[in-house]
C-alpha cells in the first residue's frame, strides 16, 4: 500500500487539492475548484461580496464549505485511492474570521452523509459573511488596540505586527462593539482555517499557531492569546476562541461523514489547517532558518525563517509562527511587478528590450538611483504614490530600466534585514522570476544563491509535507529535499564584485529611503 496524503488549500478565489505519495515523493494530482465560475449563486465574481459599505470586504463561509464538498466528490469521481489517504490538512487564506452559534458543536457531531455539509450547517452562524484578509475598515479599533496595549510597537512586540485593519482582532472588536447581540450568541470564533480543519475533525477545534500570529491577539514568544489583547478587543474572547493549537497536533480521526460520503479510510488523521503564507513556505521548501522565498508577482512579497525574534521589530514587516515552529517574516511590497511594468509602459518595451537595457548598464548604475514607488507603498508605508529619480535622467531608459529593480532589491534587502532575516539562499517565484536577468541582480544584491523551483500549488502541497512530518517524525529537510517538485531547476550565483557594489550602494539607498519618510 503507497502512502497518499492530502493537502487542500483554501484561497480567495478557489480551493485546491494535491495529492501525494510519500513513497515515491511524487505529487499524484491537483485540482482547483474555483468559487466564481463553480458555485455563481454566492454572487461572489473574485471570491469575495461586493459590499457597499467602505473598505469592506467580505465572503460567504458557507460557500467555502460548498466549495469543499464539490472538490471531494470530484477527487472521489476521478477515482482518487480514498481509502489510501494517511492523512488530511489544508491552509486557508489568513486573518478571515467566521462567527458560529451553540449549534456547530452538535451539527458537527451528528452529519448525515446523505446531505451536503453546507445544508446541515446553514443554520450554524451567529454571523453570516465573513470579513476576509481584503477587508480595510478597522482603521479606529486598530488605534484603540494600540492605545490599549500601549501603543504601536507593543503591539509589534507582543503579538508580531502592529494593529493591522485586516487582522482578526481589530475585525472581531468591530463586530462585537457594532453589533453586541449578535456577538453575544456566537459561541466560537474561528479564522477560515480552523473552521475547515473543526468540519474535517468532527468538532470545534482551535486556531493553530500560525494563523494566531495574523490577529493581533496571539503572544508569538509565549505561544498563548494575550489576556490583555482579547480583553481590550471584546468580552469573553478567550473561551470564544478556545485555545491556540500546535499546528503539528494529530487531531484525531477523520469525521464519519467523510468516510461514508467519500469513502475516505475511517482511520485517515486530520492535522490542523494553518495560514496560507506559512503552509506556502513549507511547499516552497523553507524549512531551516535563513532560507527565505522571493515571490516576484504584482506585488513583491519575501518571506523567510527565522529562529530568534529581533529586538526591535520592524513596523513594516509581519511576524508568523512557522509550521516548524520557527518565526516567518512577511513582507508584501506593493510596489513589485505594478512599478517594474510602470518603467516598461513609459518606454514601451518588450521584456526582452527591458533585458538588453539591463545588459548594457553596469551594477550600480554610475550612481544613478530611484525610490520606485509608482502607487502607494506598503513597506514602508507611502501613502503619496510617484517614484522618485536621483542622480537619474528621465530620459535615460537603460539607466530607468536598471534603477527600479535595483531600487525594489535594496528595499527588500534592506526591509528583510529589519525584519530579522538574513537570507542565506533565496527560492524565487511569482511572474517575474522567469527574468533570469532581473534575478541575477537579486542575487548580487542579497550576496547569495536565487533557485528557481518546479514548485506549483506550494500551500496545499505544504500542507500535504505538513502531515507527512507530523505523522512519520522525519525532519523537515529530509522530506522536502526528496520532494520531486520542491527541487531546483536553475541557481543563479552571486557575482561579487557586484555584490561588493550594492554593498555601499545599500547604504545610500537607506539614507534616501530615510530621507524620504521624514519628509
Ligand atoms: P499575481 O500576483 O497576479 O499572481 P504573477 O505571479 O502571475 O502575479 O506575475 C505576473 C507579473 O509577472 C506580470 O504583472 C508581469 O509584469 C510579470 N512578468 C511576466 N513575465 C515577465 C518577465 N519576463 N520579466 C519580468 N516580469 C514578468
Ligand atoms: C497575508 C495576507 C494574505 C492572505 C491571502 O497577511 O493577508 O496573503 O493570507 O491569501
Amino acid at each position: 500500500m503507497s502512502r497518499y496524503y492530502l493537502g487542500l488549500d483554501s484561497s480567495t478565489q478557489s480551493l485546491t487539492a494535491v495529492l501525494i505519495n510519500a513513497d515515491s515523493n511524487q505529487l499524484l494530482y491537483e485540482l482547483s475548484f474555483n468559487y466564481a465560475e463553480e458555485l455563481p449563486h454566492y454572487g461572489c465574481s473574485d471570491g469575495f461580496l461586493d459590499l457597499q459599505t467602505a473598505g469592506e470586504v467580505h465572503a460567504p463561509p458557507l460557500m467555502w464549505v460548498e466549495a469543499l464538498d464539490s472538490l471531494l466528490m470530484k477527487l472521489h469521481n476521478d477515482g482518487l485511492p480514498m481509502q489510501e489517504i494517511i492523512a488530511v490538512s489544508g491552509a486557508a487564506q489568513q486573518h478571515g474570521t467566521v462567527y458560529l452559534n451553540n449549534g456547530f458543536a452538535a451539527a458537527l457531531n451528528t452529519l448525515q452523509p446523505q446531505s451536503p455539509l453546507h445544508h446541515q450547517i446553514q443554520h450554524c452562524f451567529s454571523r453570516q459573511s465573513s470579513p476576509i484578509w481584503m477587508d480595510n475598515s478597522t482603521s479606529a479599533q486598530c488605534a484603540q488596540i494600540n492605545q490599549a496595549l500601549g501603543g504601536a510597537d507593543e503591539v509589534n512586540r507582543i503579538s508580531g505586527s502592529v494593529a493591522i485593519e485586516r487582522f482578526s482582532g481589530p475585525q472581531i472588536k468591530k463586530f462585537a462593539d457594532s453589533q453586541p447581540q449578535a456577538y453575544k450568541q456566537t459561541s466560537h470564533i474561528m479564522l477560515v482555517s480552523s473552521f475547515l480543519t473543526s468540519l474535517f475533525a468532527g468538532r470545534p477545534v482551535g486556531v493553530d499557531y500560525t494563523d494566531a500570529s495574523g490577529t493581533n491577539l496571539f503572544d508569538i514568544t509565549k505561544k498563548q492569546w494575550h489576556a490583555k489583547a482579547l480583553h481590550c478587543c471584546a468580552e469573553q474572547l478567550a473561551e470564544k476562541l478556545s485555545t491556540a493549537v500546535n499546528p503539528q497536533t494529530v487531531l484525531g480521526r477523520i469525521a464519519p461523514y467523510f468516510v461514508q460520503r467519500y469513502g475516505f479510510n475511517i482511520d485517515c488523521l486530520v492535522l490542523p489547517w494553518c495560514g496560507d503564507n506559512p503552509s506556502s513556505l513549507v511547499g516552497l521548501g523553507l524549512v531551516e532558518p535563513g532560507m527565505t522565498a522571493i515571490s516576484l508577482g504584482t506585488s513583491d512579497t519575501l518571506f523567510g525563517l527565522f529562529q530568534q525574534l529581533p529586538k526591535n521589530m520592524s513596523p513594516w514587516a509581519h511576524t508568523f509562527i512557522a509550521p516548524t515552529l520557527d518565526y516567518m517574516s512577511l513582507l508584501c511590497f506593493r510596489n513589485g511587478s505594478l512599478a517594474r511594468e510602470a518603467i516598461r509602459n513609459r518606454y514601451q518595451l518588450s521584456w526582452d528590450d527591458y533585458n538588453q537595457h539591463l545588459a548594457v548598464t553596469p551594477p550600480g548604475n554610475h550612481g544613478a538611483m530611484m525610490l520606485p514607488w509608482f502607487e502607494s507603498e506598503t513597506v514602508p508605508k507611502v501613502e503619496q504614490s510617484g517614484g522618485k529619480r536621483f542622480n537619474l535622467d528621465e530620459n535615460d531608459i537603460a539607466a530607468n530600466c536598471r534603477a527600479v529593480i535595483e531600487a525594489q532589491m535594496m528595499a527588500m534587502r534592506h526591509h528583510a534585514e529589519l525584519a530579522g532575516l538574513s537570507p542565506t539562499s533565496i527560492h524565487a517565484t511569482g511572474g517575474a522570476s522567469q527574468n533570469q536577468t532581473i534575478l541575477q541582480i537579486m542575487a548580487d544584491v542579497f550576496k547569495c544563491p536565487v533557485e528557481v523551483l518546479k514548485t506549483t500549488n506550494s500551500t496545499a502541497l505544504g500542507a500535504a509535507l505538513r502531515a507527512i512530518v507530523a505523522l512519520e517524525k522525519r525532519p523537515w529537510q529530509e522530506i522536502v529535499d526528496g520532494f520531486s517538485t520542491v527541487q531546483t531547476t536553475s541557481r543563479l550565483m552571486p557575482d561579487q564584485q557586484a555584490a561588493a557594489i550594492y554593498r555601499q550602494m545599500k547604504k545610500q539607498y537607506i539614507k534616501l529611503e530615510t530621507d524620504a519618510l521624514n519628509n
